[in-house]
């Protein structure tokens, strides 16, 4: 198997990385969290490895939100998790964020801009040692949308992605905290995202661990005619496990009891322990 490890996060590979957005806007599950601690609980008792806490939509279109009331969002849920052991990510784009939230005690930081937004965030990550997500986007998601241009897409994303983890490592990142991630959705079209997850094997070649995040996303809706966001949950599954045939190493998930059965039977065909 082509699977790759990934900055001393324990479990059984692939991971799954359960979604918290506790965001009123986020594209599938905005404001659907009345307790956002409990919620994350459940993910991890349905087998989440990690748990993704995100305070700012990265939705086409969203507007950014204030450090400080995104600090606020995170910091709601953040202590209480890791008081119980859970390893907690944070999608953020902000080095005050970063900051504030591996001080509390997150293990990695899950950038969508690959550390690109914000100058302050690379050496905050650096310093810190923590794990991290350099994800492929053009632009943001205010701008992303008219950036989907490429003459080929998987060739262009894998070039971009190399240079984004080079940059890293000469800002002092060490190469084994990286995992990269093709950004599905963010500046891609549809026929896009399709082709990068079917030459996942050239992402792969770039030698870090691989996260995908198809749960829920527009293509799938394409893909399966299904228009609401929230019942595309077999059509995330098909692709997440495609995605992991094709050698991801982390699965970013809204539906978790249901991928982790899912993956729980795919890594027992596939003879994984
Ligand atoms: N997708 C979203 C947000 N963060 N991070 C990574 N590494 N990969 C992804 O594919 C990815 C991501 C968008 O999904 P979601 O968090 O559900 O929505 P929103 O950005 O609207 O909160």
């Amino acid at each position: 198997m082509k699977l790759r490890r990934w900055a001393g996060v324990e479990g059984s590979y692939p991971l799954v990385m359960g979604i918290l957005n506790v965001t009123p806007d986020s594209f599938s599950d905005g404001g659907v969290h009345t307790d956002a601690v409990a919620a994350a609980f459940a993910m991890v008792a349905e087998g989440a490895d990690i748990i993704d806490v995100g305070g700012e939509s990265t939705r086409p279109g969203a507007e950014p939100v204030p450090v400080d009331v995104e600090i606020s969002r995170v910091m709601s849920v953040l202590p209480a998790l890791v008081k119980s052991g859970v390893v907690v990510s944070v999608d953020t784009r902000n080095a005050e964020t970063m900051q504030v939230v591996l001080e509390a005690g997150a293990r990695i930081i899950n950038d969508v801009s690959a550390l690109q937004h914000d100058p302050g965030a690379a050496g905050v990550v650096a310093r810190a040692g923590c794990a991290v997500v350099l994800m492929h986007m053009r632009g943001d998601p205010l701008t992303m949308r008219g950036l989907a241009l490429y003459d080929d897409v998987v060739t262009e994303v894998a070039a971009e992605l190399r240079a984004r983890a080079a940059w890293a490592v000469a800002e002092g990142i060490d190469p084994g905290c990286i995992a990269l991630d093709p950004g599905i959705g963010f500046a891609k079209t549809a026929a896009g995202n399709i082709e990068l997850l079917q030459r996942l094997d050239v992402l792969q070649a770039l030698g870090f661990p691989l996260m995908v995040g198809v749960s829920r996303k527009g293509f799938i809706g394409g893909m399966s005619g299904e228009m609401v966001a929230a019942a595309r949950v077999s059509g995330s599954i098909a692709a997440g496990l495609w995605a992991i045939s094709q050698g991801a190493s982390v699965l970013r998930v809204h539906d978790v009891r249901q991928t982790v059965q899912a993956v729980r039977v795919w890594r027992g065909l596939a003879q994984l322990s």
